[in-house]
């Protein structure tokens, strides 16, 4: 029967890809790895590897195609996979590729193939403990690849469920709970709390009664370095075999569900050379065959970052060395401590932020007199569905309209490709002051959300932020942010905008005021505003523009139905 082969996941918020280059025909023999289609995202043009080995049916897409994520690329009859050897010859007409250039290819490829195995064969050896199954660590994001361990939240002998929090970790963007993805008996647990754990070590291992979150995942397409319609025909197999056709499956991989999405074409040796030392693999150029990654590859883009780093001209870094520090205990006493992860991300990302963003600040004042006898008004009703109505609240809502209207403030900027990126969807986060540092939440499509959904949400999602229990999902996608500090006091400030965003709206506390209005003097309740702006992207004019029209709309809420 023919199996058909989809378009992998390709990575956060890829939908679809163009089709620039067929590479494969009706009757051609493929072999797994094999390029099959080249194609082109956003982010970058890559060859797509095929998963099966046969004989190819049917190509449903030609060059030029704009093809989604898990749409039908080509069907493959797999049993003619051993078959027909004489169909070597035509494939080498069809391709031009020689055995000769296969033997090269195969070389070019031993080392990280040896490194492969290398890296393959303890999970081999894992799997063979019947019922015991490997908790690994997920990946946590993108360049991230430990995590200080907090708190270990099991151990040996505990019941746990699907979802149950087993580890409390803390990565340089937030404090997160590791939900567990089986459910069974802890038999082991092998961190303890201040380790730091990296990312597909072992957490603990768990004696599975059987269900886990990997078995829901695997129907979903996870193309990562495996195409994903081989997994899941794979799994379909499975199911339809029932449980018998794996019992030496003991251990069973659990990071691997969790692993990037993009396509790589490149070893897990070199991968995870690649993130030892922070490289991102997706932005490597691969020299090999099918555009595969080697290590000398990375090593060259290592090495063309670091040129750049040094002549200051790289995102991701400042180039500027720290000045050496007086001894300062010759003054008197003092204390060291060292930085927590929050900490050290805040410093390292505001650095970055102000040393590559040049920032201007504009002010206004809003007068919110007549918006505070709204939110007086609604106050209790909102409070009836569990949140509160809060200027910051009211400011999500507001500023949803002015993206809006001005889309260069929803937008991002690639300074390498000399392109302004546009979101169509609106993002907001929101500073929270926590007792570990500055976190900044994301609330999601805040233009399809009203007031009082927002208020709920923002309440729910500041305490999260306290509670350090925010996901990273929750930290990430943000296209503007606000920092209200209004809550504790202060006039104006200059909030650094949170890159890669272009723009951040500080908000200072209310007072009231004489403001000299239609002939006369009348106390008015004025709400200072400073407006933070990327002006690489953002003209002046542009801004008090956007700003005009925020105050505009706090004074006049009436303006968000008509124009927001
Ligand atoms: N002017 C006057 N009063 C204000 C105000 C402002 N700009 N902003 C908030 N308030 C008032 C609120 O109305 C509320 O008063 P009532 O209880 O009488 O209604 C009180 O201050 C407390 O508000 P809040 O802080 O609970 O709620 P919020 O939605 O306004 O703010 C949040 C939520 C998460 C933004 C806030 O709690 C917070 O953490 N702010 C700090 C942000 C920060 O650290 N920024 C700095 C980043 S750069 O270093």
């Amino acid at each position: 029967m023919a199996t058909e082969f989809k378009l992998p996941e390709l990575g956060e918020n890829i939908e679809s890809a163009d089709v620039v280059k067929v590479l494969i025909s009706p009757g051609d023999k493929v072999e797994v790895d094999q390029s099959v289609i080249e194609i082109e995202t956003d982010k970058a043009t890559v060859e797509v590897p095929s998963e099966f080995s046969g004989t190819v049916k049917e190509v449903k897409v030609k060059d030029g195609d704009n093809v989604k994520v898990g749409s039908v690329l080509f069907t493959i009859d797999e049993s003619a996979s051993d078959a027909e050897p004489a169909k070597v010859e035509e494939e080498e007409k069809t391709t031009g590729e020689t055995e000769a250039d296969k033997v090269e290819e195969e070389e070019t490829t031993t080392e990280e193939a040896k490194a492969d195995k290398v890296e393959e064969e303890p999970e081999k050896e894992e799997a063979s403990e019947t019922g015991f199954v490997e908790f690994k660590m997920p990946e946590l994001g993108e360049n991230i690849d430990a995590a200080d361990v907090t708190k270990v939240l099991v151990k040996a002998g505990d019941q746990i469920n699907v979802d149950d929090p087993v580890v409390e970790i803390e990565t340089d963007k937030a404090t997160v709970e590791v939900p567990s993805e089986v459910s069974g008996t802890v038999k082991e647990v092998k961190i303890k709390d201040g380790d730091k754990a990296k990312v597909g070590q072992v957490i603990m291992i768990v004696e599975s009664s059987g269900k886990t979150k990997t078995e829901k995942k695997r129907e979903e397409p996870k193309p990562v370095e495996k195409a994903p319609e081989k997994t899941e025909q794979k799994d379909d197999h499975l199911k339809s075999e029932s449980t018998k056709e794996r019992p030496d499956d003991k251990i069973i991989s659990r990071a691997s569900s969790e692993m990037p999405k993009k396509i790589a074409p490149a070893a897990p040796s070199v991968r995870r050379f690649a993130r030892e030392i922070g490289i991102d693999i997706h932005q490597v150029n691969g020299s090999g065959p099918g555009g595969r990654i080697s290590i000398d590859d990375v090593k060259d883009f290592a090495k063309t970052r670091n040129e750049k780093i040094n002549k200051g001209g790289v995102s991701g870094a400042i180039g500027i060395s720290a000045e050496p520090l007086p001894d300062f205990s010759k003054f008197g006493k003092i204390e060291r401590e060292p930085m927590n992860n929050i900490r050290k991300k805040t410093a390292e990302h505001l650095s970055y932020a102000w040393a590559t963003v040049p920032h201007v600040t504009q002010f206004d004042k809003a007068d919110i007199t007549g918006l505070e006898k709204i939110r007086k008004k609604f106050g209790a009703k909102v409070e009836q569905s569990g949140g509160k109505l809060t200027v910051t609240a009211i400011l999500l809502k507001v500023i949803a309209g002015a993206l809006k209207k001005f889309p260069q403030f929803n937008c991002s900027i690639d300074m390498d490709k000399k392109e302004i990126i546009y979101k169509k969807y609106y993002n907001v986060g929101v500073a929270v002051d926590t007792e570990r540092g500055l976190l900044v939440p994301v609330i999601k499509n805040v233009d399809k959300k009203n007031i009082v959904e927002l208020s709920v949400e923002l309440g729910e999602i500041a305490v999260k932020a306290r509670d350090k229990k925010l996901g990273l999902d929750e930290m990430q996608g943000g296209n503007f942010s606000i920092s209200n500090l209004g809550g504790i006091g202060g006039t104006y400030f200059t909030p650094i905008v949170n890159t890669p965003e272009v723009a951040i709206l500080g908000v200072s506390r209310a007072a009231w005021e004489q403001v000299y209005t239609d002939g006369e003097f009348q106390p008015k309740f004025m709400m200072p505003l400073s407006l933070s702006y990327d002006h690489r992207i953002i003209d002046g004019a542009d801004a008090i523009r956007f700003l005009r029209w925020v105050v505009d709309t706090l004074e006049n809420p009436f303006l968000l139905s008509l124009e927001g």
